[in-house]
């Protein structure tokens, strides 16, 4: 198959006689098709994942389709996913080496990339519903985060090659449209595709919607999303876009990569560990989930402790771009002053992330696109008192969020909400 042919969906039959010759694919896996081995594990919302196992190892062909997979083809949304996908990992890897998949191909007409297959690794949401507590999670994702947030940002790079970068991601529209619509609208108003459980659900929802201080506070969140250009996001940072093993941690599926605020990364991410948080009662069989619970609350701790910390350090250490340049401080002896701007910026952040952790919750129990976390809990009473809780977390952490100081403040808040036994 060459980048000249017109697009055309692999499937597991076609797979080998179209890739078969693919070098670097080859190279991998081994070129003898008869003993490759084809299955389609794509569970995500857009794409077709095939893993590819050859007699010398393994591969991941991940490819774009013209539509969104989860809602059908009445729902066209562009291949070019698949270029800004590329760009990002391969800028990741840059920023933060040894934290995305290493890539051996990518086809732009074709939509695919071919990378690493990463083995025992599962994806992150899977292991937190398991009940599994991985040591490693809030160093690994903090530092990917701080690292890609900061290096990706004026406050690091070229200004000229940044906004060539800016640029470039500025056309990843119909993604960023997504995000706009899914995460800071339609979860309060009775949009097309929202659903939630229900009846459970109906009157917190009829409230949420009704929620004017909610309302201006999502909207004043899609505008810091849309206006605020500061740095080149993950975009998806979520934990079914992370993969883990007790040892590794990996970021993966980048598509919806562009240039927005730090905070949204942080925010989204750090909202999924609350998310299930909230969730653990659901998956509480005969052993309890306290320590899980409290796993989980540490999680968000030391995640954000990470963060700022390797933020802090590379403002200290690599702030060559053209933002707070050290010849307004550090040049001229100022060092407190250089470290008042540090404080100001992560406290913006601080705030800014609690905002998309709130909206972040609400758009996965009320929107379009659920997470397992609550969805595999099947009691649908159990499941709304675990949602109720969320919803009321996350309500309170978007309205308040210029009133709340620290983490353990949030996380008290998550543990007196989540003690309370009424929807
Ligand atoms: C229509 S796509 C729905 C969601 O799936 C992706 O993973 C993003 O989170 C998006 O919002
Ligand atoms: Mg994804």
């Amino acid at each position: 198959m060459t980048g000249k042919s017109p697009f055309e969906a692999l499937s597991v039959k076609t797979l080998a006689a179209r890739l078969g010759a693919n070098e670097a694919l080859c190279s991998h896996i081994g070129k003898d098709t008869a003993r490759w081995k084809v299955r389609e594990v794509g569970d995500g919302n857009l794409n077709l994942v095939f893993i590819v196992e050859g007699a010398t190892g393994a591969a991941v062909v991940k490819q774009a389709l013209p539509y969104v997979r989860l809602v059908g083809d009445s729902w066209p949304l562009p291949l070019k996913r698949s270029f800004f996908e590329y760009h990002a990992l391969t800028r990741q890897e840059a920023r933060a080496p040894g934290s995305v998949p290493a890539i051996y191909h990518f086809d732009e007409v074709q939509a695919l990339i071919i990378m690493e297959y990463l083995s025992p690794h599962i994806i992150l949401r899977r292991a937190l519903i398991e009940g599994r507590q991985l040591p490693n999670i809030a160093r690994d994702i903090g530092l990917f985060m701080a690292r890609t947030l900061f290096r990706g940002s004026d406050l690091s790079m070229v200004t000229k090659d940044r906004k060539a970068d800016l640029a470039l991601f500025a056309d990843n529209v119909e993604l960023c449209d997504i995000t706009e619509n899914l995460v800071f609208s339609d979860p309060y108003f009775d949009a097309k595709m929202n659903r939630h459980t229900s009846p459970q659900l109906d009157g917190i929802v009829a409230e949420l919607r009704a929620d004017r201080d909610l309302k201006v506070e999502a909207q004043r969140l899609k505008h810091l999303f849309a206006a605020n250009a500061e740095t080149l996001l993950h975009g998806d940072l979520h934990s079914g876009s992370i993969m883990v093993t007790d040892s590794e941690t990996r970021m993966i599926d980048p598509e919806f990569a562009f240039y927005g605020p730090m905070a949204f990364d942080v925010g989204m991410l750090l909202a999924n560990f609350w998310m299930a948080f909230f969730s653990q009662r659901g998956h509480e069989q005969k052993e309890k989930r306290d320590a899980m619970r409290g796993y989980l609350l540490d999680v968000t701790v030391e995640t954000w402790s990470v963060f700022r910390t390797e933020f802090s350090h590379l403002w200290r250490t690599e702030r060559t771009g053209m933002l707070y340049q050290k010849s307004l401080f550090e040049d001229q002896g100022d060092r407190l002053g250089a470290e008042q701007a540090l404080d100001h910026m992560l406290h913006s952040i601080w705030t800014d992330m609690l905002g998309f952790a709130g909206v972040e919750v609400h758009r996965r129990i009320l929107g379009l696109a659920h997470n397992a976390d609550f969805e595999t809990i099947a009691d649908e009473d159990l499941r709304a008192t675990c949602e109720a809780k969320a919803l009321k977390f996350g309500r309170h952490i978007a309205v308040n969020r210029r009133q709340i100081h620290s983490i353990d403040e949030v996380n008290t808040l998550a543990a007196l909400i989540e003690q309370e036994n009424r929807i």
